[in-house]
């Protein structure tokens, strides 16, 4: 269990809970869904990332790790996605709250769940995340915001990342020990997200495999089963984690790599679903000033053909105008 067993500063109605968070921050998306999917009341604030706001003093110290998602509850800080959904279910389960856990504990379908979530939390998101970004060869098909522009400064971001987190350990002596760690982690660990073409291939095979997993987990859910979710009739938390986790490999543009076109229809299926989902469509929108921009994006880039031929009636409507006033002058 999370560290949230209920206490007395959780009134459990959820008028106390702020989640600090990014929307476009994979974790946070996590946390979101959960959120709207128990129906939970919060109150919200963005940190914003690309302003390094997670490093600065205020945050640091919800957070010596300098990462969103946390999660107060009055004076209790919860850090960390799995530890928030936790707290989450063990506090807020009953009556008016949607419930994201079989009721039955040793049931084969919470074991079920617990064994996904393990493979979905070993998936290494941030190095899939980053190494599209610093791998051209890999931009099949992104979508809004993941622009090439916003790829290549993502890309530089995970170069320099290391430096970057030793700047902010310097600066906040209180959290050195916490950032250095992180630094290293950066710098030669697991957290290294400045990846070669050959390491993605390893990283994407590791994304295959699991996937592969659910596509055989979901073939299985045939004649009245036929509507289950990925591990029984419940809509549960390995399937926020899997929702989640298919919407970052469609937005960064792997869905033919994956799923599409034919290559695990299950998975298709399932995804054609979850994007119908109220709790999805909230959690994964982004609205850095807006849905408008990401459908003029997109606009342009289905009818750019058009759109062409529109600009350039435009202009030629424009020099013939000018020449008949000329012509009409002189
Ligand atoms: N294990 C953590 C990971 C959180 C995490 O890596 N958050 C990223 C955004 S998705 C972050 O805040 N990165 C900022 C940084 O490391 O500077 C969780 O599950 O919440």
């Amino acid at each position: 269990m999370s560290s949230g067993a209920h206490s007395n500063n959780s009134n459990g109605n959820g008028n106390s809970l702020k989640l600090y968070y990014h929307p476009m921050s994979f974790y946070s998306q996590r946390v979101l869904m959960a959120l709207y999917e128990k129906r939970v009341p919060f109150k919200s604030q963005v940190v914003s990332l690309f302003n390094k706001e997670q490093y600065k003093p205020w945050f640091l110290r919800l957070n010596p790790r300098g990462e969103v998602p946390v999660l107060t509850d009055g004076v209790k800080v919860i850090p960390d996605s799995v530890r928030i959904v936790e707290y989450l279910e063990d506090n807020f389960s009953n009556g008016q709250f949607g419930q994201l856990t079989p009721r039955e504990k040793g049931s084969e379908e919470s074991k079920k769940i617990q064994a996904f979530r393990e493979c979905f939390e070993g998936l290494p998101v941030g190095a899939m995340t980053y190494g599209t970004a610093g791998n051209p060869h890999l931009w099949d098909n992104p979508k809004f915001p993941f622009t090439p522009a916003l790829f290549k400064q993502m890309a530089e971001m995970a170069r320099i990342r290391h430096i970057m987190i030793r700047g902010h350990a310097d600066k906040n002596p209180e959290f050195q020990e916490t950032l250095l760690e992180k630094a290293s982690a950066a710098e030669h660990g697991d957290q290294n997200l400045n990846k070669t073409a050959e390491e993605m291939e390893e990283v994407i095979k590791k994304f295959d495999l699991a996937l592969g997993r659910v596509e055989e987990e979901l073939a299985t859910h045939t004649g009245e089963h036929a509507d289950w979710w990925l591990c029984g009739e419940l809509f549960s938390i390995a399937d926020i984690d899997l929702s989640i986790l298919l919407n970052r490999l469609y937005v960064l543009g792997h869905e033919s790599r994956f799923w599409a076109e034919g290559k695990r229809p299950h998975l298709q299926a399932y995804w054609d679903r979850i994007q119908q989902r109220v709790s999805f469509k909230r959690s994964t929108h982004i609205s850095l000033g807006g849905v408008q921009l990401a459908r003029l994006h997109q606009a342009f880039k289905e009818h750019s053909g058009v759109l062409a031929s529109v600009m350039v009636a435009l202009g030629l409507a424009a020099v013939s105008y000018a020449v008949y006033r000329r012509v009409n002058k002189s």
